[in-house]
């Protein structure tokens, strides 16, 4: 029986965790789940340890203040290397990546060490027309500049086996934010993860509001240039 872990990061998410918690357990009943908050003033905290009364699957790691949203997940990846598990998941917890799509992200572990859910080519992009225009405006530049067989760079709806773990965990990130999710991939890619992905559902956030700062839209474009450059060099 494979472990697998299901990990989401929070900020304010009070109204969001609850369904996400609840969506994650039904759509996958074995899989554990790890939840980094960071100490969210809105009491995303307390929302979660209530919850952990009747989903004992779920692990909270409370950190003191916003530290980052790359930061959480490099956690998570550590977090599952060393308890030895299977599969991590990672996915937003605002309602924008659907629970119920978890089972397609890990079963195309069997037939490769990653696998991200994509907006397009058989996904959708169900968000407002502006963040529909920039997210496919950095997939379609990142295609170009960053070929690697697949359509989607920025979604955080991902899953590793312990192969991609390990080759993402030993690189030194110079990258946070957006730009962390796309150096991700170059990694991945240099060290010869094999890489897959599957059509997901994105909807605009469903309460709340936006952590990452906009201008983490114009870093991710610099970091693609620069990972491009690298790429040339190396050639
Ligand atoms: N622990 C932690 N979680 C964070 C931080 N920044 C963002 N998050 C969480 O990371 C996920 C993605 O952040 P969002 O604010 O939804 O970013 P976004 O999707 O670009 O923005 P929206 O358009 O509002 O959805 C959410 O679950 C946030 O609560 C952070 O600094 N620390
Ligand atoms: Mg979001």
């Amino acid at each position: 029986m494979s472990r697998e872990l299901i990990f989401t990061a929070t900020y304010n998410e009070a109204n969001n965790i609850g369904p996400w918690i609840e969506g994650v357990a039904a759509a996958r009943t074995g899989a554990d789940i790890l939840i980094v908050d960071d100490s969210s003033p809105d009491g995303t905290g307390e929302v979660i340890a209530d919850y952990m009364n009747a989903f004992p699957r779920v692990t909270l790691h409370t950190r003191p203040g916003k530290s980052g949203l790359s930061s959480a997940h490099v956690y998570a990846m550590n977090y599952a290397l060393d308890n030895g598990y299977d599969a991590l998941v990672t996915m937003d917890a605002d309602g924008s990546h659907q629970p119920a799509q978890i089972p397609a992200v890990i079963d195309a572990l069997s037939s490769a060490d990653f696998c991200i859910g994509t907006r397009t080519r058989g996904g959708s992009h169900q968000a407002a027309l502006p963040r529909r225009i920039l997210s496919h405006g950095a997939n379609i530049t990142a295609r170009v500049l960053l070929p690697m067989g697949i359509s989607e760079y920025t979604t955080s709806f991902r899953a590793f086996d312990p192969i991609a773990l390990r080759a993402i965990v030993a690189h030194d990130f110079s990258a946070s934010g957006y730009a962390f999710f796309i150096e991700c991939l170059e990694v991945m890619h240099r060290a010869g993860v094999t890489m897959t992905e599957v059509p997901i559902d994105f909807l605009d956030r469903f309460s709340g509001t936006s952590k990452i700062p906009k201008n983490q839209i114009y870093l991710s474009m610099l970091a693609l240039t620069r990972l491009s450059a690298n790429r040339l060099r190396r050639h």
